[in-house]
């Protein structure tokens, strides 16, 4: 009876007003599973293939009829008579459907959509939430988030160099007080700024996007916004970024050693190892605890540096760097890149690839961060495979804008349904750092 009978996929509308796929798996039973797939603006050049129709007399190109077309047509043939429960099955027979490495063919973004609706669809037919059906009897720890309150880079443009700037308040007892603290600050930077005279305007991440000169003024206001709320930095809160620096690298393709890092709105230019020095300088500085994408995707060798460098007193993360590949994340491993992984399953494809990945880098003993896209919808899966997969860490934006909210209100009832069983982990979250024990 779990048993797919029908698989249809439509187009909706995402967060920036652009369109993205959802995908609805009815079993044999009726049971029903609906999932939408989120898109990036800071996209790393390993993801895999979003397909997008490039008919430029509909949505500037922007359409995905061909990628619903694959699904309603190619995909629902391939998979309609399965069972839902074989996840794995499922995942393995999208990914040798499309045949290519990079699903180039049917669109990583088709293959996504349904991939997930098929796991929704499971879920309901055992009857459990998708975070109990996708990890074990045990798993129970909510993420600390980590929330973007200050926007720049892509998702905001005329604001930082550095594409995010966020919160972790990794001082509260529990997720449903992290929230409240998070808020917080979150309206005290919206006070300091109209105190300054500086824009409120938010950017794609709900965020707010002032006009800052240089990325430490955008610290410096995030600290005072701390401070106003009534909280400890260092303590209660740190401060985590993504500079997306493949966003603002330049040059060097191919001899990534003579590639540089162009801060416009500070206008200074900086070689590999001259960016691994401000952020040593910014860490010293300031209560950082996490750096995200601080290099660009090809500059191995400079990760290992950076890694080598800071690797024991924050969190650095790779985003771009591995694009969720199990191949690439093998390699950093090897290399010693860093000590932390961006999760984001619609950078690979599949949810089974995306388990695999998150797998691996924990076994590694490394931080996995599940995280959302610049583009969003209303679909929550992040927010159950954060607790599925015990990742400790989620990334989804500003406290603010439905998109980003609908992810955090999934882990408030998510730790109100989890009872006294629910973890917060605070700053163990951060495990692999001596001082964070
Ligand atoms: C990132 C993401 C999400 P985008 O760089 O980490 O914040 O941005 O979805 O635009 O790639
Ligand atoms: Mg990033």
């Amino acid at each position: 009876m779990a048993s797919i009978e029908s698989v249809k996929a439509r187009e909706i509308l995402d967060s920036r007003g652009n369109p993205t796929i959802e995908v609805e798996v009815v079993l044999a039973d009726g049971t029903a599973g609906v999932a939408s797939v989120p898109s990036g603006a800071s996209t790393g050049k390993y993801e895999a293939v979003e397909l997008r129709d490039g008919d430029k007399s509909r949505y500037r190109g922007l359409g995905v009829l061909k990628a619903i077309e694959h699904i309603n047509t190619e995909i629902a043939l391939a998979i309609v008579g399965m069972s839902a429960l074989e996840q794995a099955a499922i995942d393995q027979r999208l990914i040798e459907l499309d045949g290519t490495a990079n699903k180039a063919r049917l669109g990583a973004n088709a293959l996504l959509g349904t991939s997930l609706a098929v796991a929704k669809a499971g879920a309901s037919f055992r009857g459990v939430p998708l975070y109990r059906y996708l990890g074990a009897e045990g798993a129970n720890l909510l993420p600390v988030p980590m929330l973007n309150i200050l926007n720049g880079g892509k998702h905001a443009l005329g604001s930082t160099d550095f594409q995010e700037f966020m919160i972790m308040p990794v001082g509260a007892a529990n997720f449903n007080k992290a929230l409240q603290i998070s808020s917080e600050v979150y309206h005290s930077l919206h006070k300091v700024l109209e105190d300054k005279g500086l824009s409120t305007n938010v950017g794609d991440e709900g965020g707010f996007a002032p006009r800052l000169p240089s990325n430490k003024d955008a610290l410096e206001l995030i600290l005072a916004a701390i401070d106003m709320a009534g909280y400890k930095a260092g303590q209660d809160l740190f401060i985590a970024l993504d500079p997306a620096a493949s966003t603002f690298y330049q040059g060097g393709k191919h001899h990534s050693a003579h590639g540089k890092y162009v801060l416009s709105q500070e206008g200074v230019t900086l070689g590999s190892t001259e960016m691994i020095d401000y952020y040593v300088k910014l860490v010293s500085d300031y209560p950082v605890i996490s750096i995200e994408d601080g290099l660009a995707e090809d500059d191995w060798a400079s990760w290992s540096l950076l890694t080598a460098q800071l690797g024991k007193q924050i969190q650095l993360v790779g985003d771009d760097l591995y694009a969720t590949n199990m191949e690439r994340l093998e390699k950093g491993i090897a290399q010693k890149a860093s000590n932390s992984i961006l999760i984001k399953p619609n950078q690979i494809g599949t949810l089974s690839e995306t388990l695999a990945v998150i797998k691996r880098a924990q076994q590694a003993g490394w931080t996995t961060i599940i995280s959302h896209r610049s583009g969003e919808t209303e679909d929550t899966t992040i927010a159950d495979l954060a607790v599925a997969s015990n990742a400790g860490l989620i990334k989804a934006g500003a406290p603010c804008r439905s998109e980003r909210l609908a992810k955090y209100n999934r882990l408030l009832r998510i730790e109100e349904e989890l009872r006294e069983t629910a973890q917060y982990p605070g700053k163990r979250a951060l495990y692999n750092l001596e001082r964070m024990k």
